[in-house]
């Protein structure tokens, strides 16, 4: 914990080999050990799992060894001082999810992504968390006329209705993003993640997780889905990254593209005491030109920028602020914190 009191993650994917849609990796694999030897020297508490980063070729195992493995993983975390901060199904590898998990037209693959989301709360359970976070990687479409959006809105509330009726005490978040793998998304933002939440079983227990670069694709500024996902208390994740335009999902270090739309996240997160609330979990992906033996300087630059912005933020002249608005002079807002993100007063 940092003199903030915030508390912060990444998902071991978020080290990783460089390859991308164009070319093959360009770095040596670390294995997941060496991954987590990693994250209390740079400053990290906890882990992000997808449910196969816990357990490794969980589909083949039985209900029972999945749960006696993520013991094993459990005790590795502590062994280092590190804890879970959610757990992820990973439902967009496997072959029959090709055309979606939770909405797919293959009722096989929507049965086998509820059965898998049931295991993943069952190693969630092991690892210690209550946190479940689903991104909906392939709910959505290719070709708009291959699926029916009114039947894929109720396969995904079935769908959470059935893995919140499984587990009693699980809080699941959202995470909404508008395209990529698919062209288009069925929960593209936090205004669509929420308005699913609302509508399930167990409203308590549905929450949304934003991330940054997912908010940019969607047109969208991040700090205002921040905004509106705390303004009723659903912000329960978020994956702080940076994105340059509407282009494919970059990953950036956190503020690495836009340093006042990073400054507004952290203003609006540090303003509503976000460490009472949740861990600052990053998604960034070191570039590809990073060699080897360097590819960890994202996740140090992302996080000490967030503690450089809170200080910025906290350090901002609200006196000045509330007068400046009072008057509408909002050009003269505009320079003072201009100014102040430049160090200048
Ligand atoms: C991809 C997502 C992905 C998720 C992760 C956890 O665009 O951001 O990284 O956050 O799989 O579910
Ligand atoms: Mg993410």
């Amino acid at each position: 914990m940092d003199k903030y009191g915030y508390r912060f993650s990444f998902g071991p994917w978020n080290i990783h080999e460089g390859a991308d849609p164009f070319g093959p990796p360009v770095r040596p694999a670390r294995s997941f050990d060496e991954k987590l030897a990693s994250y209390k020297t740079l400053g990290f508490d906890a882990v992000q799992f997808h449910d196969d980063d816990a357990v490794p070729g969980l589909d083949a195992l039985s209900p029972a060894q999945i749960r006696s493995e993520a013991r094993a993983m459990r005790q590795k975390l502590e062994n280092q001082g590190l804890v879970a901060e959610f757990v992820a199904p990973r439902l967009w590898e496997h072959p029959i999810t090709v055309d979606g998990a939770f909405t797919s037209n293959d009722p096989q693959a929507r049965a086998y992504a509820i059965e898998r989301t049931k295991r993943t709360a069952d190693i969630a359970e092991e690892l210690g968390t209550d946190l479940m976070v689903v991104w909906l990687a392939r709910e959505g479409s290719y070709l708009r006329e291959s699926k029916n959006v009114l039947d894929a809105t109720h396969q995904l509330l079935e769908a959470i209705n059935a893995i919140l009726e499984y587990h009693p005490r699980l809080r699941i978040a959202i995470e909404p993003k508008p395209n990529e793998p698919m062209d288009l998304a069925y929960i593209p933002t936090m205004g669509h993640a929420l308005a699913l939440g609302f509508q399930t079983s167990q409203p308590d227990r549905v929450g949304v997780l934003m991330e940054s670069a997912h908010s940019i694709l969607a047109g969208l500024d991040p700090s205002d889905e921040i905004g509106f996902a705390l303004a009723f208390r659903k912000l329960w994740g978020v994956h702080l990254n940076d994105q340059n335009g509407l282009k494919f999902d970059e990953d950036r270090s956190f503020a690495s593209v836009d340093l006042r739309r990073a400054f507004n996240q952290v203003r609006v997160l540090d303003e509503n005491r976000y460490w009472e609330i949740g861990l600052v979990g990053l998604d960034v992906k070191a570039m590809r030109t990073q060699p080897f033996e360097l590819a960890t300087k994202h996740l140090r630059n992302s996080l000490h920028i967030f503690l450089q912005l809170v200080e910025v933020s906290r350090t901002l002249d609200r006196l000045k602020v509330q007068q400046l608005i009072a008057e509408r002079d909002y050009e003269e807002l505009d320079w003072l914190i201009l100014n102040h993100l430049m160090g200048k007063g």
